[in-house]
């Protein structure tokens, strides 16, 4: 054979041998690094690729569904640069190609879980209600190459292991609060907020909407809180306040990713701002000045004076009026300056004028103090013993102990932002706990779910959320979605590692603990050449 022929055979046999070792490419979808970790994964060992050609069905015609396909294709389209129709179809689709039905199996999979088959051919995702589907979405996304989360385009193949993955959560109420009483954040920043929660299943956003420092949304009967009591914050910069627009922008951009916005306003204590704006919202009549320190605990509404509670009866009323969620949060934390006696009735009465708006109250734990109805709900964040009266008041629980939850926490004694009142609070130690077991006499039963909150007193800016909130999120949305028997953390930290290039190109500034193994695609590349 002359030389150039044996180059030609060698070339065409390299190319053949290529080709035939990606069709039997091994690979295990037990071994991907999903977050949370799903209830039951199976492997059948080979893959399935997106191609150019590949569309996203969505069986029927649900304008819903059809959200959810093109929430899906948003997220793959940049990156891939592939058209990625969405269409409507009454059968299976072809090959190559994405399928989205609500065909899963209601009692496995309940309101929430979702059933995602990958083989060769298709891509299928099953539930019995359309949030199951958005998780599903979310998965998959954590099954494609981490540069699928750039917005620019990338380089394929766009990979998925096969198998099978079966998933619902542990816990109903999955939730993360942001703090815009004392820094003001806008409305695309929490926008970014909400798609970051969204990726992790969360499916509650609590939304603290007024402190001391600042009240942060308009209110039409009293506009005032909004003019004077948005116009500063802590360390006396200009801050700012939602419109009811904006207000309903966010609500229905949480919407879209399955998550329910609870407003808070924090009251009787915590109202700095809303008794600077209106002089007769104070017993003695005058109005306080406005504050921009981050001490806590020294304002109070009157509570003997009607008035309060019609302020309170136009607020919540206002702000009912236009979340559809199910839950009004009226704070209750910290009204050290309100006496007990007058702090009981004052929570009963706030609890009327929510239910007489169509909500449910969901308070600190304090609130458990006062008579409270079942149906509220107390968010334990300091003490055990307020969360157990609770219980006993019939009512269930929020679990946010500040030294495993609080994203405001310093991670160590180095850490430039954030509070360590509670504690310093390491990757290890917000995720190494199990709600069920922390409290004596508190069991799974009583606890309606799990809520990561950012407080803001030390916070300004997007950039500065991210590094506190990642990478303990996810860790905590694990604790809330993920069985406890399947959370270990020697795995997770190894599973979180391998986030760092999907950190990276959602843009995310995470704090880079010590303690996980950071993997990114290029150390990979390394390990595997
Ligand atoms: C406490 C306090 C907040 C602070 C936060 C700081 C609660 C429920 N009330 O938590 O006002 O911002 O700590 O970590």
């Amino acid at each position: 054979m002359r030389n150039t022929d044996f180059r030609i055979v060698a070339f065409i046999a390299a190319l053949f041998f290529k080709f035939s070792c990606a069709e039997k490419e091994i690979t295990d979808l037990t071994k991907e690094s999903l977050i949370p970790i799903p209830v039951s994964v199976t492997a059948t060992g080979s893959s399935f690729e997106l191609n150019e050609n590949s569309a996203i069905y969505i069986s029927g015609d649900s304008e819903e569904l059809i959200g959810i396909g093109e929430y899906l294709a948003d997220i793959l389209r940049p990156s891939t640069g592939y058209n990625l129709p969405v269409n409507s179809t009454s059968q299976a689709p072809s090959s190559g190609n994405i399928y989205i039905n609500l065909e899963g199996d209601e009692v496995l999979l309940g309101n929430e879980g979702y059933d995602l088959t990958i083989t060769e051919d298709l891509i299928t995702l099953s539930a019995d209600q359309p949030a199951g589907l958005f998780y599903a979405v979310q998965t998959l996304r954590q099954l494609l190459p981490a540069k699928v989360e750039n917005n620019g385009k990338q380089e394929g193949p766009w990979k998925i292991s096969t198998g099978n993955i079966i998933d619902y959560p542990n816990y109903t109420y999955r939730g993360s609060m942001l703090d815009v009483g004392r820094h003001f954040f806008g409305v695309e920043d929490v926008k970014r907020y909400i798609d970051l929660i969204a990726a992790f299943k969360m499916n509650v956003f609590h939304l603290g909407l007024t402190n001391d420092q600042g009240w942060r949304i308009e209110i039409k009967s009293w506009p005032k809180l909004a003019e004077i009591g948005g116009s500063t914050e802590v360390g006396g910069g200009e801050a700012g306040f939602y419109t009811q627009e904006d207000y309903k922008e966010i609500v229905q951009y949480a919407a879209e990713r399955y998550i329910t916005v609870v407003p808070e306003f924090d009251m009787p204590g915590h109202t700095n701002a809303a008794l600077a704006s209106y002089p007769e919202l104070n017993c003695d009549g005058k109005a306080r000045d406005l504050y921009t320190g981050i001490e806590v605990g020294f304002s109070t509404l009157c509570t003997d004076k009607e008035i309060t509670y019609e302020f309170l009866d136009d607020v919540i009323g206002e702000i009912a009026a236009i979340t559809p969620g199910p839950y009004f949060h009226i704070g209750g934390d910290e009204s050290h300056v309100t006496p007990m006696e007058d702090y009981k009735p004052f929570i009963a009465r706030a609890e009327e004028i929510v239910h007489k708006h169509g909500k449910s109250v969901i308070g600190w734990d304090e609130i458990a103090h006062a008579e409270l109805d079942p149906g509220s709900i107390a968010q334990v964040w300091a003490r055990a013993e307020n969360g157990k009266m609770a219980v006993d008041q019939g009512c269930k629980l929020i679990l946010s102990p500040a030294n495993k939850t609080y994203l405001d926490m310093q991670y160590d004694s180095t850490t430039q932002l954030g509070l360590h009142w509670a504690a310093y609070v390491e990757i290890d130690s917000s995720y190494i706990w199990d709600p069920a077991k922390l409290y004596p006499g508190i069991g799974k039963e009583n606890i309606l779910g799990i809520e990561a909150p950012l407080w803001t007193e030390t916070i300004t800016n997007m950039e500065e959320i991210e590094y506190m909130v990642f990478p303990r999120l996810p860790g905590i949305a694990e604790i809330a979605w993920s069985p406890a028997s399947l959370r270990d953390w020697e795995t997770y930290k190894v599973r979180l590692g391998k986030f760092a290039s999907r950190f990276d190109n959602m843009d995310i500034n995470y704090y880079a603990s010590k303690q996980i193994p950071w993997v990114t695609d290029s150390d990979s590349l390394k390990t595997s050449n």
